[in-house]
C-alpha cells in the first residue's frame, strides 16, 4: 500500500485547493488529443477533432474534460483507498471503453504540464511537482488495476 506523509497529504489538498477542474480539464483533454492524436478514436462521437482549433474549441471536449478531471476529486479525498474507489472506473474504461492504458500516463502528463502552465514555478513548484507526480502515478496505477 502507498505511504502518505502528512506532507504529501498536506501538498495535494493545496494543490487540489487552486485547481478549478471545470477551467484545468477542458485544456488537459484537449491537450492529450492534439498530442497524442490516436487518443481521438476514443471520442468519436464527439464531432471535429480534426485540427488543434477544432479540439480546444469543441464543447464535448471541454465537457468531458470537466468529468475527467472532476473525477480526481475522488481520488485526492480517499488517499488511502484509491485503488478500491477506482476499480469500478478501471472496469468501466478496460472493459467497455477498451481504452489502452498508456493512455491514462498521457493524460497524466498532460495533465501536469496544464498545471504548471497555469500555476507557474512559484506555485507548481519541483517540490509540488515531485508530490503531484506520485498522486497521479497512484490514480495511474489504480485505473489500470482491472486490465487482464
Ligand atoms: Ni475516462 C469516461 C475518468 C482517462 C476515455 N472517464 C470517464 C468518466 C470518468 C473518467 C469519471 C465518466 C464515467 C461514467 O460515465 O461513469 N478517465 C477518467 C480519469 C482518467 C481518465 C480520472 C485519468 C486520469 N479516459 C481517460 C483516457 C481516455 C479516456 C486517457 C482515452 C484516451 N473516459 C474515456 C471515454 C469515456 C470516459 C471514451 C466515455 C465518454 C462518453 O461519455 O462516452
Amino acid at each position: 500500500m502507498v505511504h502518505w506523509t502528512d506532507h504529501e497529504r498536506h501538498v495535494i489538498a493545496d494543490i487540489w485547493g487552486k485547481v478549478n477542474p471545470d477551467e484545468i480539464g477542458p485544456q488537459a483533454l484537449a491537450r492529450l488529443l492534439v498530442v497524442y492524436p490516436w487518443t481521438q478514436r476514443y471520442f468519436a462521437s464527439f464531432g471535429n477533432l480534426s485540427n488543434a482549433a477544432a479540439i480546444l474549441g469543441n464543447p464535448k471536449v471541454a465537457a468531458h474534460g470537466k468529468v475527467v478531471v472532476g473525477g480526481l476529486d475522488k481520488a485526492v479525498k480517499n488517499l488511502d483507498n484509491v485503488k478500491g474507489i477506482y476499480t469500478k472506473l478501471s472496469e468501466l474504461h478496460s472493459e467497455t471503453l477498451h481504452v489502452d492504458p498508456d493512455n491514462f500516463k498521457h493524460l497524466a502528463e498532460c495533465l501536469t504540464i496544464t498545471l504548471a502552465t497555469k500555476f507557474g514555478p512559484s506555485v507548481f513548484t519541483a517540490e509540488v511537482n515531485e508530490v503531484w507526480q506520485k498522486f497521479l502515478n497512484v490514480v495511474v496505477a489504480a485505473l489500470s488495476k482491472q486490465y487482464h
